[in-house]
C-alpha cells in the first residue's frame, strides 16, 4: 500500500458561484426508513469469513430485549440483518436500587463483525482512528431516549456497560435506525439473472451504491463520506443502469467544475460540509475523469436538451483539465509522467504506471474529442493531431509485437498496461482479443492488487476485448469471494490472496461499503443485459 497523503495547502482555488449554486440547485432529498434490529448475536469464530469471525444467535431473544439488565462490562450486540447508513436511537433505563451513579456506555457500529473484536485502543494505522465508529457516552438520568447524533455506516451496533453500579443494571428497548440515503427505491429497475451467482454480485452492488448514495456519491459512508472523481465515474455508470438519478451527477460535476485551481485544474476529491471545500489532493487521471463522466452522462442520456446543454456549459472546465494533460506529453507523443501529480490506477506503488497512464490519456482524449464534436469546438483537429501522436506512441514505441504486450517503464510487463491500452481501443478489436488472451496466459493470476477500482478495469477490459467467459470468472471470482466472506455491501479494499490484509494496518478503519466496488452492477447491465 502506497498511496500517502498530498499537502499542497499552497494551491489556491476559484469558486465559481453560479456553478456552485447549480450544484446546490440540484442538492437531492434524503429519504428515510425506520429499522429495528432482527435478532441479537455474539461474535463467534469462523474461519469461512472474513478474519475469521462471523455472528451466531446467543439465545438472547429481540422481543425481550428490555428484560436483559447490564451490568459494568456487559454488553449486546444487535443485528440489523443488512447493511445500512443513518443514525441509531435507543430507550434507556435502569432496574434495580436509585441510580447512584451515572451511567457509561459505549456504542459500537460495525459492517462487519471483525470491528467488534479489534479495539480502538489498539489502533495505530496511518489513518486517523477517529475514523473508527465508536462512541462513549455518560448518562445522568433514566430513563432517556438517547438519539446518537452522528450518521454511522453499519449493520451492528455493540451496546457496552462501562460502568453503572452495583446496585442497579441498565436495561435498553426500542433501537431504531433511521436510514439515510438519496437513492430511491422506487426508481430502480429490477434485474432477473439466470444465474444465482451473478444475481447476487448484482443485488449486492445495488445496496453498496445505494448507500453510498447520499448528498453527493460519497465513496464511502463509514470513511471518507466525501466525493471522489474516480469514484463518481463508476458510481455514475452504475447509476445510469440503476436509479438513474441524473441530478445527482450533475450536483457532483458541478462541484467540482466550481472548485478549480486558478490555473483550472479539478481536484481529486471535494467535501461539502460544513461548506465547499475543495481537497489539495491531485491525482493525474482523477482529474481527466471529469471529462469521462460528462462524456459518459452525455452517453447515457443526450436525448435531453438539458444534458445537451449541460455539456456546453461544462465543456470549457474539461478542455482545460485535457489542455493541461497535454503539456505533459512530450514531441514524440509520450507522457512523462510526475510525481507531484500522480497516476494513480491503483493503491499499489509496486508496479510501473506509465503506459497505463498513456492508455488512460488515449481513453479520456478520444471522449474530449466527442465532447468537442457535439460543441462544434474549431480547435477540434488539434486535438486529433494529439491523438494521433500520443497513439502512434503506444502502438510503436510501447508496443511488443513478439510479446504481444504492451511495455512499461523498464522493460516490465504489467497488467495495468494491457488494461488501460486496450480499454483506450488504441488497437484494432483483433490486437485486443490477441493481447488479453496474452494477459490471462503470461501475466494472470492477477496478484497484489486489493483494490476492486482496478478488478473492475480488468474485468471491463477482458469484455472489450471479447474474452466474456474470462471476464465473468474473474468478476464471480473477487465479487464473489467478497459475498463468501459475508460482504452485505462491497469493500474499499480485497485482496483475495490475503483476506484479511488492510491497507491501514488494521481493518478496524476498512470501509465495508465502499462505491468503487459497486461496478458489477454497470457491468453486468452493459455486457451481459443489454
Ligand atoms: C481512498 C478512497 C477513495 C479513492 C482514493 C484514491 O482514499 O478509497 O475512494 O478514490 O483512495
Amino acid at each position: 500500500m502506497a498511496f500517502t497523503f498530498q499537502i499542497n495547502n499552497d494551491v489556491k482555488f476559484r469558486h465559481d458561484e453560479v456553478l456552485l449554486a447549480k450544484a446546490e440547485a440540484n442538492r437531492p432529498e434524503i429519504q428515510h426508513l425506520k429499522v429495528e434490529p432482527g435478532r441479537i448475536v455474539d461474535v463467534v469464530e469462523d474461519s469461512t469469513k472474513l478474519n475469521g469471525y462471523w455472528v451466531a444467535e446467543n439465545g438472547k431473544q429481540i422481543e425481550k430485549l428490555k428484560e436483559y439488565g447490564l451490568r459494568r462490562d456487559e454488553s449486546l450486540i444487535l443485528d440489523f440483518g443488512d447493511h445500512y447508513v443513518g443514525r441509531f436511537q435507543v430507550d434507556i433505563d435502569s432496574v434495580g436500587s436509585p441510580m447512584d451513579a451515572p451511567l457509561m456506555l459505549r456504542f459500537k457500529f460495525a459492517e462487519m463483525p471483525v470491528e467488534l473484536v479489534q479495539e480502538s485502543s489498539e489502533y495505530n494505522g496511518w489513518l486517523s482512528k477517529s475514523w473508527i465508529q465508536e462512541e462513549i457516552v455518560h448518562i445522568d438520568e433514566l430513563p432517556v431516549t438517547l438519539a446518537i447524533p452522528r450518521r454511522y455506516s453499519f449493520r451492528y451496533v455493540e451496546i457496552k456497560v462501562l460502568d453503572t453500579s452495583p446496585k442497579w443494571q441498565a436495561v435498553f428497548s426500542s433501537p431504531v435506525l433511521t436510514t439515510e440515503s438519496s437513492a430511491d427505491m422506487t426508481k430502480l429497475s429490477k434485474v432477473t439473472l439466470a444465474d444465482e451467482q451473478l444475481q447476487k454480485i448484482y443485488d449486492v452492488g445495488v445496496k453498496t451504491l445505494a448507500d453510498c448514495m447520499q448528498d453527493v456519491f460519497e465513496d464511502g459512508p463509514k470513511r471518507d463520506r466525501r466525493l471522489w472523481l474516480g469514484d463518481l465515474r463508476l458510481q455514475a455508470l452504475a447509476n445510469y443502469a440503476t436509479f438513474d438519478n441524473v441530478d445527482l451527477v450533475k450536483r457532483c460535476l458541478y462541484l467540482f467544475a466550481g472548485m478549480t485551481t486558478e490555473e483550472g485544474k479539478i481536484s481529486a476529491n471535494v467535501f461539502v460540509k460544513p461548506q465547499n471545500v475543495p481537497d489539495d489532493t491531485f491525482l493525474f487521471e482523477y482529474s481527466l475523469f471529469f471529462i469521462s463522466t460528462l462524456s459518459d452522462l452525455y452517453k447515457a442520456h443526450s436525448d435531453q436538451m438539458l444534458i445537451q446543454e449541460l455539456v456546453r456549459e461544462l465543456y470549457p472546465v474539461a478542455k482545460t483539465q485535457m489542455d493541461l494533460t497535454l503539456t505533459m506529453i512530450d514531441e514524440n507523443g509520450k507522457l512523462i509522467t510526475d510525481e507531484n501529480y500522480p497516476v494513480f490506477v491503483d493503491w499499489s506503488n509496486d508496479f510501473n504506471k506509465d503506459t497505463a497512464g498513456q492508455g488512460e490519456i488515449i481513453y479520456v482524449l478520444k471522449q474530449f474529442i466527442a465532447l468537442a464534436t457535439i460543441v462544434g469546438d474549431e480547435q477540434r483537429e488539434k486535438y486529433e493531431e494529439k491523438l494521433t501522436l500520443i497513439s502512434n506512441y503506444a502502438r510503436e514505441q510501447l508496443f511488443n509485437r513478439e510479446q504481444m504486450l504492451f511495455v512499461t517503464g523498464d522493460n516490465e510487463y504489467n497488467i495495468a498496461s494491457q488494461v488501460w491500452m486496450v480499454l483506450s481501443h488504441v488497437m484494432t478489436d483483433k490486437e485486443n482479443n490477441a493481447i488479453m488472451m496474452q494477459t490471462v496466459k503470461e501475466l494472470f493470476p492477477v496478484k497484489d492488487i486489493a483494490t476492486p477500482y482496478m478488478y473492475h478495469h480488468i474485468v471491463e477490459a477482458l469484455f472489450e476485448a471479447d474474452l466474456y467467459k474470462e471476464a465473468v470468472e474473474l468478476m464471480k471470482y473477487y465479487w464473489g469471494m467478497m459475498i463468501d466472506l459475508g460482504a452485505d455491501t462491497y469493500w474499499e479494499a480485497f485482496d483475495p490472496d490475503q483476506p484479511d490484509y488492510s491497507p491501514y494496518g488494521m481493518s478496524i478503519v476498512n470501509s465495508y461499503c465502499h462505491a468503487w466496488s459497486c461496478t458489477p452492477v454497470y457491468l453486468i447491465r452493459k455486457y451481459l443485459l443489454d
